[in-house]
């Protein structure tokens, strides 16, 4: 486990990756992301950054989690809600600060911003701003796994909203017909933009319609980090050994309303207390500490070195440049007839 704030910068994201086999420092990224989060939040209410962001406070045992059993070969396709996944499979903050500053310091050299997080290196495909349009794009990336025959698989997630769009049907039929190797994974917040799912969706489990196209579905409690490690362990071992895809459908919560100007007052009474009394960070701290893993003290520790590792990522963020004007045609492609 990295001491210092110098062994932290020495990291490359691929071995922050490889961090997450010890379960000290899955809790820790857990609070980078939070933290990271939190500051993302004070950033747009500041003015300092443009367009929208959605944050993902709640979420983070589900990236975690994933990012803890996924292999850095296998590709990733998230949502405009990415911050946390992007962290968790090893990009480093002051790479999701720039870009959402607008930075060349950011992963995509500050063109894409908060909804476009990307990186080849660790697996992160383009992320969508469309809901469920990643969805076919997991299947395309399983596909080619699946012909490039290297044991790769795909893993799409998106939200409870995304489930009822038409890609999602037509995304998870074709996986099961020609037996993808793909997971497909839900992540179930309750809320599509301001609406409520039981406003939205008739069914109370997103993973019974699994069951129509023929692959297993399982409700995951998202907020449990190694619970959503056994549920992906599963599914990533059916997806690698030829047996096709799985849809996890992982209960959990966003504590943000849905982008940055949402104050989330359509939520109803003592609902946000009730989730926050299951905070994925405060379960996971607890199990380590009465599994002997650490006690209270290293925990409070690591919490305060994050907090002064994310503040010099943002300084580090905020002193890269604005990227040329150039830089937004540069990756523009254009073909004639
Ligand atoms: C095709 C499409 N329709 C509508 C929107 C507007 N929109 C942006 S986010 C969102 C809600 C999606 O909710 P969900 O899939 O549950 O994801 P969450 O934001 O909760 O992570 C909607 C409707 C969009 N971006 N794309
Ligand atoms: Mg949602």
């Amino acid at each position: 486990m990295p001491e210092s704030m110098s062994d932290l910068e020495a990291e490359t994201p691929l071995q922050r990756r490889a961090a997450l086999a010890e379960p000290l420092q899955r809790y820790r990224r857990m609070v980078e992301i939070r933290r990271t989060e939190d500051s993302i939040k004070e950033l747009f209410a500041a003015g300092l950054v443009s367009g929208s962001t959605h944050t993902c406070q709640g979420q983070e045992a589900v990236s975690v989690g994933i990012a803890a059993v996924a292999r850095p070969s296998d590709q990733l396709v998230c949502t405009y809600r990415g911050h946390g996944h992007a962290m968790a499979l090893g990009m480093r903050p002051e790479q999701v600060l720039a870009e959402i500053l607008g930075r060349t310091g950011g992963c995509v050299g500050g063109i894409g911003g908060s909804m476009h997080l990307s990186s080849r290196e660790i697996g992160l495909m383009p992320t969508m701003a469309i809901v469920g349009a990643g969805i076919p794009i997991a299947a395309g990336a399983a596909w080619a796994a699946q012909v490039a025959g290297d044991g790769g698989i795909a893993i799409g997630l998106f939200g409870d909203g995304a489930s009822n769009i038409g890609a999602f049907h037509e995304g998870l039929n074709l996986a099961a017909v020609w037996s993808l190797p793909v997971v497909f994974v839900c992540e179930n917040n309750l809320y599509g933009e301001y609406s409520r799912i039981d406003a939205t969706t008739a069914i109370d489990d997103i993973a019974r319609r699994a069951d129509s196209y023929g692959m297993p579905g399982e409700v995951v409690d998202g907020q449990d980090l190694d619970t959503v490690v056994a549920a992906m362990t599963q599914a990533t071992e059916r997806a690698r050994s030829g047996s096709g895809p799985t849809l996890l459908e992982m209960k959990t919560y966003r504590y943000s309303g849905h982008s940055r100007s949402d104050p989330a007052t359509y939520r109803p009474a003592g609902e946000l207390d009730a989730w926050l009394a299951r905070d994925p960070i405060a379960i996971y701290g607890d199990r380590l500490v009465t599994g002997g893993h650490a006690d209270e003290d290293t925990l409070e520790k690591l919490r305060q070195a994050v907090a002064e590792e994310v503040e010099t990522a943002l300084q580090t963020a905020r002193s890269s440049p604005e990227p040329d004007v150039r830089e937004m045609f540069r990756h523009v492609l254009a073909g004639t007839a």
